[in-house]
């Protein structure tokens, strides 16, 4: 690796900026609307869909729009139309790692805003970049599987400094892993004092009430302010 050249500095800054501008009509929009959108992060396999599909059908109440990133595919997009989602679309991005707030943007001119209380934006799955990228998003939600290892959160600091809630998934698998969950909660906590840990189970279904608890309150909170 080189030290970035000046061009590459600038270019980076204007892709920022490009993304940062986006994702504030992307912002107003959501609010115009009074759609609540989360940015559901998480390393490939986390369990990201897997937290859809079980929390789609916990909010019986809320009209639940998703809008899915992958860099193919759209098996993801067929799991939460089946979970119960009242729309879906689907997002390639044919190589990049991450998506960006025009990419979003697009995509919701898909949707019939109106008709959702609730979007998610599954984020293609990558414990770096999408963490780099605001999309307009009300808050931002990290799904972690235990099997990954209790020292992320110090060696990929981004996305846990960034997110509001850090959901560690596949807590089923615990023991079987050796996964010291008091050492990844120390770590994560270590990275961001604030991050909200809710320990959950997509196969057993374990912490699923407190993480859609959560979500309520956030919701509340923020369209009451
Ligand atoms: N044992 C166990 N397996 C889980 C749990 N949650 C998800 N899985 C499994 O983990 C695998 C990946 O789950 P997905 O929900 O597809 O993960 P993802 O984060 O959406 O993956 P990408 O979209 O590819 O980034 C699947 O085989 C799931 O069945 C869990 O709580 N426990
Ligand atoms: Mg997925």
């Amino acid at each position: 690796m080189h030290e970035p050249l000046s061009e590459e500095i600038e270019v980076s800054r204007r892709i920022l900026e490009a993304n940062e501008q986006s994702a504030q009509r992307n912002r107003a929009l959501f609010a115009r609307h009074k759609v609540f959108m989360v940015n559901l992060m998480g390393s490939p396999g986390a369990g990201k869909t897997s937290l859809l599909e079980k929390t789609i059908p916990a909010l019986q109440d809320m009209r639940v729009a998703v809008i899915e990133g992958d860099i193919e595919g759209k098996q993801d997009k067929e799991r939460v139309e089946a979970a119960g989602a009242v729309s879906a679309v689907q997002i390639n991005t044919y190589g990049a790692c991450h998506l960006l707030a025009h990419q979003a943007e697009h995509a919701v001119e898909k949707l019939d805003l109106s008709a959702v209380d609730l979007l998610f934006v599954e984020n293609v799955g990558n414990l770096v970049c999408p963490a780099e990228f605001d999309l307009g998003e009300s808050a931002r939600v990290m799904v972690l599987g235990v099997t990954e290892g209790a020292d992320k959160p110090l060696k990929y600091p981004l996305m846990f400094r960034k997110s509001e809630a850090l959901l560690l998934n596949k807590m089923d698998l615990v023991d079987l892993c050796g996964c010291d969950i008091g050492v990844l909660k120390e770590n994560a906590l270590r990275v961001n004092p604030d991050i909200k840990i809710i320990e959950l189970s997509c196969r057993t279904g374990e912490g699923i009430k407190d993480w859609v608890k959560w979500l309520r309150g956030k919701m509340k909170e923020i369209q009451s302010a």
